[in-house]
């Protein structure tokens, strides 16, 4: 059974890991499953063919048989509950797991992506400089519960997770920011997260499909 993903054909970030394919190619990556990957172009992806599989037009989309699955939250779930590696078998530690993926995507997500939309759009409104410093003490909010509830632990809560994954997922994406950096136990929980090998081969193959040459050596 053939798992298919759709990625962006050339990425904005130029294969820096940013966009959310990478995420689903990590979780796959991490329970051993094979994948093919079908690159999709801006305008593939708002014509009738992507929209019967995302109804946003927007890419990730997870194919398998005749599943067709959108949003990564859902995929990334799916990917944890039909393979071994990603949630444990313990009922409790498993909801918790799960909680830390909803977590990551409906608690810390939201205001990263508000900083990103205010530095990529905004950047020459008039009010972007009064308005930036907010959003990013929003984001440093988030950022300095979550490190309280991390502690020095590894992971969130026991051995790595689907939770871990989409946290590590969510956080990567500040890195330019700087933000992470001051929260030390934060920017260590993500590099653990990008060490893992499972990591390394999913951020290896997006690069290549973005950058056209595959890592050297
Ligand atoms: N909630 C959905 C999910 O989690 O699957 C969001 C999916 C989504 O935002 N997809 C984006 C997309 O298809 C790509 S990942 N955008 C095209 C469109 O909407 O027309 C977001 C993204 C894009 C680019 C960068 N980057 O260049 O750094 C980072 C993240």
């Amino acid at each position: 059974m053939t798992i298919t993903i759709t990625a962006f054909e050339r990425s904005p970030d130029g294969g820096k890991g940013l966009a959310r394919d990478t995420r689903v190619r990590w979780a796959l990556e991490e329970v051993g499953q094979p994948y093919e990957v079908r690159p999709v172009s801006f305008r593939a992806m708002k014509e009738p063919a992507h929209l019967a599989l995302h109804p946003f037009g927007q890419i990730p989309t997870y194919q398998e048989s005749d599943l067709v699955l959108f949003e990564t939250g859902a995929i990334v779930l799916h990917i944890a509950e039909r393979y071994e590696g990603l949630l444990p078998t313990e009922r409790n530690a498993r909801a918790r797991a799960i909680t830390w993926m909803f977590a990551a995507l409906n608690t810390v997500e939201p205001p990263i992506l508000e900083l990103s939309m205010a530095r990529m759009l905004e950047g020459d409104k008039p009010w972007s400089q009064e308005r930036l410093p907010l959003v990013m003490d929003r984001v440093r909010d988030r950022l300095r519960q979550l490190s309280a509830r991390l502690g020095d632990a590894d992971w969130l809560d026991g051995a790595f997770s689907a939770g871990d994954l989409m946290m590590v997922s969510v956080l990567l994406r500040l890195r330019a920011s700087g933000l992470l950096d001051e929260f030390p136990n934060l920017a260590s929980y993500v590099a653990r997260g990008e060490a893992r090998p499972a990591y390394k081969r999913a951020f290896d193959a997006q690069r290549a499909l973005n950058t056209g040459k595959p890592l050297p050596g």
